[in-house]
């Protein structure tokens, strides 16, 4: 034990003494010189050079190209898949048509050295990823991921408004894939919380200038950990899954589960400052331990930090739960089984539930199991009703949402897109061991 602890200190020691600067993500290349139109080139295969537990790369780097469109954009994506396993590309949190989810699910994927085109129109602005949903837990956690950022059709914050400085941080945990393809270990990274960001180990340097405004669009792309930010001075929350969150939040810890995302403004002044995750476990939340320092913070300049942007937040309260037509999902199983069941069954064994395309339904996922699941939607998004019976504090739409031990979760949900939609847990090793169900939205006849 003494051995170990040694060895803690003498890693963070050489962490903190050599840190690599914080590396920027290329963006993908437009290769359309139509202004609505975003067409991106993306080769997944394996890195030249696999390290660290990354084995994969897009065109050639993990984390892969950030792309970056603007609502109401067509977003075409030529996809070669140069690994020697089938693949897709899932939009996560972009309402897609179901032909373009990358689920394959009466869908087939992408062979080896095939190329499909997925295309479709962007219908929402905020901060979304891209990743495999075939022998996802493997293909993500070996690093087949990136951002896509979508910009709002109107400018944000509305003009005159001081510039942003907008940088794309995608965090991930790496090995956290059991060789075995068993859950059981539930990621290395549980127990070894290396984070990585942006392809490099933390904390790594970050030098913005002092007196500007940053806007970290941040990604929690690993398949197990929990990335729990706390709040710092000048730091607030402004934005969710689904784009501006209806206020502003600077209070914290932010949790963000396996597939979240989150936008923080960062009013940069002249003082140094380090971003810490806390210790914080799928098995229980907030644990014991030191902190884990993510971004080290060094100001270029002496200017003061500048004050808070005024974003057009919309201060809309949440809506009130209106009883009625309730689905139940209860997730159940344990790490001990490494068997995990969405209302006692394992996908693809599973019930579907349809609906009528334009009805609304209220999702009621009740976690009755040892462990927080963040429960993901695909194709759409969901109000967030009551966490335990309480609403949120102001109106609160996500894609992702954890859902903490014996925690009941009330979501809105209004099913308007047609087609077959996975709803799953987003720890990778509990969706492949069977947490995963589908919700068909039946078409408008
Ligand atoms: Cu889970």
């Amino acid at each position: 034990m003494r051995a170990r602890a040694l060895t803690w200190v003498a890693l963070l020691w050489a962490g903190a003494a050599g840190a690599q600067p914080l590396p920027v993500l290329p963006d993908a290349t437009d290769l359309e010189p139509a202004a609505d139109v975003v067409h991106v080139a993306l080769t997944v295969a394996p890195l030249a050079a696999p390290h660290d537990g990354f084995e994969y790369g897009v065109n050639g780097a993990t984390p892969g190209p950030t792309i970056r469109a603007r609502e109401g954009d067509t977003l075409v994506v030529e996809l070669t898949n140069g690994l020697d396993t089938p693949t897709t590309l899932h939009w996560h949190g972009l309402h897609v048509p179901f032909a373009m989810d990358g689920v394959p699910w009466m869908v087939a994927p992408v062979a080896p050295g095939e190329t499909f085109i997925y295309q479709f129109a962007l219908q929402q602005s905020g901060t979304y990823w891209y990743h495999p949903h075939f022998d996802t837990d493997r293909q993500v956690d070996g690093g087949l991921y990136g951002a896509v950022i979508v910009a709002p059709a109107e400018p944000e914050p509305p003009a005159p408004a001081p510039e942003v400085v907008e940088t794309v941080l995608i965090f991930d945990l790496p090995a956290e894939h059991a060789p075995d393809g068993h859950s059981g270990a539930h990621g290395r990274g549980q127990r070894f919380p290396t984070w990585w960001v942006n392809g490099a180990p933390t904390p790594v340097e970050w030098a913005p200038a002092a007196g500007t405004t940053q806007r970290l669009r941040v990604v929690n792309a690993s398949s197990t950990g929990y990335l729990a930010l706390p709040a710092l001075p000048g730091v607030r929350a402004i934005a969710g899954d689904q784009g501006l969150a209806a206020a502003p939040d600077a209070v914290g810890p932010w949790v963000l589960g396996p597939g979240d995302r989150a936008d923080f403004e960062w009013s940069v002044g002249p003082d140094a400052a380090v971003w810490a995750a806390e210790p914080y476990s799928l098995n229980g939340g907030p644990r014991w331990g030191d902190p884990w320092p993510l971004l080290s913070v060094t100001p270029v300049g002496s200017a003061a930090a500048p004050a808070p942007v005024a974003w057009p937040f919309s201060g809309a309260a949440p809506s009130a739960d209106p009883g009625g037509p309730t689905w139940v999902y209860a997730l159940t199983g344990s790490d001990r089984t490494g068997v995990w069941f969405i209302n006692g069954e394992r996908f693809p064994d599973v019930t579907i539930a349809e609906v009528p395309q334009g009805a609304e339904r209220v999702l009621e996922v009740r976690n009755i199991s040892p462990t927080h699941h963040p429960f993901h939607l695909h194709g759409h998004a969901f109000e967030v009703l009551s966490v335990d019976g309480v609403p949120p504090p102001h109106r609160r739409i996500e894609d992702t949402i954890d859902v903490g031990i014996r925690q009941t979760l009330r979501l809105r949900w209004l099913a308007d897109n047609p087609g077959d939609w996975m709803a799953h847990c987003h720890i990778l090793p509990h969706a492949e061991d069977g947490m995963m169900t589908v919700l068909r939205v039946l078409p408008a006849p």
